[in-house]
Formats: C-alpha cells, sequence, structure tokens
C-alpha cells in the first residue's frame, strides 16, 4: 500500500473519516487524507487553543485572563500533537482530534503550574515567562488551575466529534493518566523526596510523572482513528515518555538558566535522584540513545501495519531526543 507523504501543507475535508473508524486495520481502505506536517499541526493546536473559552462571570474576568496567560505562553505542545500524529498514522485527519488534543494541553498546563506553585517546586520562570502564580498570585494560579482542568473534560464530553462511548473512554484515557495511579502520584512521591532503588524504579517514578499523559496522548489518537488501543502504540508512547524525562533529567543539569527558570544542575544541589545524578551525564546520555532507539523500533512495527503516515511520530521521536529546551 503507498502511504501518502507527510508534510504536503494541505488537509482535504473529514470526508474519509468516518468510513475509518472503527474498522480492523487491514480493512482500512488506502482513501487517506493528505498528511500535515509536525509544524503544520502546531499551527492547527495554537489556533484551536487560541478559540478555548473560560467563561467567567461578571468581575471575574481576570480569571480567565490568568487561565490563558498559562495556556497560550508558548509550549511545545508536544502532548496534542502526539495524539494528532497517533491518529494520522491511521490517516485519520487531525482536526478529528483536536478537541481531546487540546484538552490534554489544558491537563498539561494545569500540572505546570501546580508543580512552580511555591509549595511545589517554586519555580520563578516558566517557558521563559513568569511563572503565573508569580504574576497573578497563589491563589489566582489554583483557582486558574482547576478552571483549566474543568475545560479539559468539558472538551472532551461536549466538543469531541465521535459516539459518547467513544468520549467516555477518552476522558477514561485521561483522568487515569492525571489521577493518583499517573501524574498525581507521580508528583506526591516526588514532593516527598521518594528516593528510588535503581534504574527501573527510577523510570516508574518518572513514568508516572511524566510518561503517563504522553502514552495517554498516543492512546487518545488511536482511541478516535481506530476504536482501540495498540499494544505497538503504547510501547513507542511509553519509550517516548521515558525518553523525554531522561532528557528533561539532562537538560536540567545543562541547560540555559533564562528557560529553565532556575539555575542549571538544581535537581543536584537539592538531592533529587535522577538519571544524571544517578548514572552520571553519560550514563544518562546513553540511556536516551537507548530509549530513542526502542521508539524507533516500536515506530517500524507500527510503519509496517498502518495506512497513514508514521513520519510525524518519527520526527517527535527525533525532536525528543535532541531538544534544548
Ligand atoms: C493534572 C490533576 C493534575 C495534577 C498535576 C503537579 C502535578 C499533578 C504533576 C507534575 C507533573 C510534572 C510537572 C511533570 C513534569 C513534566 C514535564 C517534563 C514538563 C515539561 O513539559 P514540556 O517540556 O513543557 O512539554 P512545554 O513548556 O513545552 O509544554
Amino acid at each position: 500500500m503507498n502511504k501518502p507523504p507527510a508534510g504536503n501543507g494541505t488537509l482535504v475535508s473529514n470526508g474519509a473519516a468516518p468510513s475509518l473508524r472503527a474498522q480492523p486495520l487491514d480493512r482500512i481502505e488506502p482513501r487517506l487524507p493528505a498528511a500535515l506536517s509536525l509544524e503544520e499541526m502546531r499551527e492547527e493546536v495554537e489556533r484551536a487553543l487560541a478559540e478555548v473559552e473560560f467563561p467567567a462571570p461578571a468581575g471575574a474576568e481576570r480569571l480567565a485572563e490568568a487561565a490563558r496567560y498559562a495556556l497560550l505562553g508558548g509550549g511545545k505542545r508536544v502532548r496534542p500533537i502526539l495524539a494528532m500524529a497517533a491518529a494520522q498514522a491511521f490517516g485519520i485527519p487531525v482536526r478529528e482530534v483536536l478537541p481531546t488534543a487540546c484538552a490534554i494541553e489544558l491537563i498539561h498546563t494545569n500540572s505546570l503550574i501546580v508543580d512552580d506553585l511555591p509549595a511545589m517546586d517554586n519555580h520563578a520562570k516558566r517557558r521563559g515567562r513568569p511563572t503565573l502564580h508569580r504574576l497573578y498570585g497563589d491563589d489566582i494560579a489554583i483557582l486558574a488551575g482547576c478552571a483549566l482542568l474543568s475545560e479539559a473534560q468539558r472538551l472532551i464530553l461536549a466538543d469531541q466529534p465521535g459516539p459518547a462511548e467513544l468520549r467516555n473512554r477518552l476522558l477514561q484515557a485521561v483522568l487515569e493518566a492525571t489521577g493518583t495511579a499517573g501524574m498525581v502520584g507521580g508528583q506526591f512521591l516526588d514532593v516527598t523526596k521518594y528516593r528510588p532503588h535503581g534504574r527501573d524504579d527510577l523510570e516508574r517514578l518518572q513514568m508516572l510523572k511524566t510518561g503517563t499523559l504522553l502514552v495517554a496522548s498516543v492512546r487518545c489518537g488511536t482511541l478516535i482513528a481506530a476504536n482501540r488501543t495498540d499494544p505497538d502504540f503504547d510501547s513507542f508512547a511509553a519509550s517516548l515518555g521515558s525518553l523525554f524525562q531522561v532528557v528533561d533529567d539532562i537538560l536540567d543539569e545543562t541547560g540555559k538558566a533564562s528557560w529553565l527558570g532556575k539555575i542549571p544542575g538544581s535537581d543536584r544541589l537539592a538531592g533529587r535522584m535522577t538519571h544524571v545524578t544517578m548514572f552520571g551525564l553519560r550514563g544518562a546520555r546513553e540511556t536516551a540513545r537507548e530509549l530513542h532507539e526502542r521508539s524507533l523500533e516500536s515506530l517500524a512495527e507500527i510503519d509496517a501495519r498502518t495506512p497513514g503516515s508514521t513520519q510525524p511520530l518519527r520526527e517527535i521521536a527525533d525532536l525528543v531526543y535532541r531538544r534544548k529546551q
């Protein structure tokens, strides 16, 4: 089957999508919409995020302003793009995924706001700008985070196209990733200074904090495109999630203070266990190389079975591996 090239810059109308959904992989017809490049997906996400509304009662306009400050202040948009790129591997137009993709970015933004608070990591800067609580105060920052979480759930339940059962599965996937068995649990271990026992335990901890939402992003893409999850996509996402965090550990040691919002090496100085503090820069870089390779191996499996383009997923893995911010 000939696959469409990625990045040709056009998005055809959604005509083919309903016939693709919920069919077994081997019965999906090669009547595929044109693929979008990563940059085009990012533009779609930015446009859609800018349109997200936070209707506020009279007098509470500053709450909506705060939520939008946090949401629209840059960011790589890795998670929504991942969801879109996963769907694109099945040949589904990426716009079909946009409401859920945006919801995931709202949840991610909430986690950054909470993580930055004085009671957590007390960051002064995020994405090169003052953190939300430094600008609006802790109270408004917490409320803006709550608003982002509520709007995320509303986006999936009210705006995501597809049957109610699909929307329920999507919501379940993101809520499982964020709850006590996911991000919140991981953050708890982090703030209570849990000391991991070896590499597997460190990866488990980091998977909870960072990996689960990346895995959920890919899962949402495959749920929307094929009405199911897929073990090869899950493996890809798990490797990518671990890779993301190992690179984060490396950047904490080697990154620029102006972007990190903290002095480089702050994890080490705070006595935090990371791939760098446990295995040194060289060990962390070797782990990153292995994880990048593993993610590409999963993609090769996916590529052999899906009708759409996996090129954007490959580019994401490369960007995560080589990122400097
Ligand atoms: C979501 C309900 C809920 C609770 C959040 C605070 C918390 C619980 C979890 C913290 C999770 C956290 C901050 C993990 C770090 C993840 C990480 C590596 C963030 C940086 O992500 P990038 O690089 O950031 O994608 P940009 O700015 O590009 O979006």
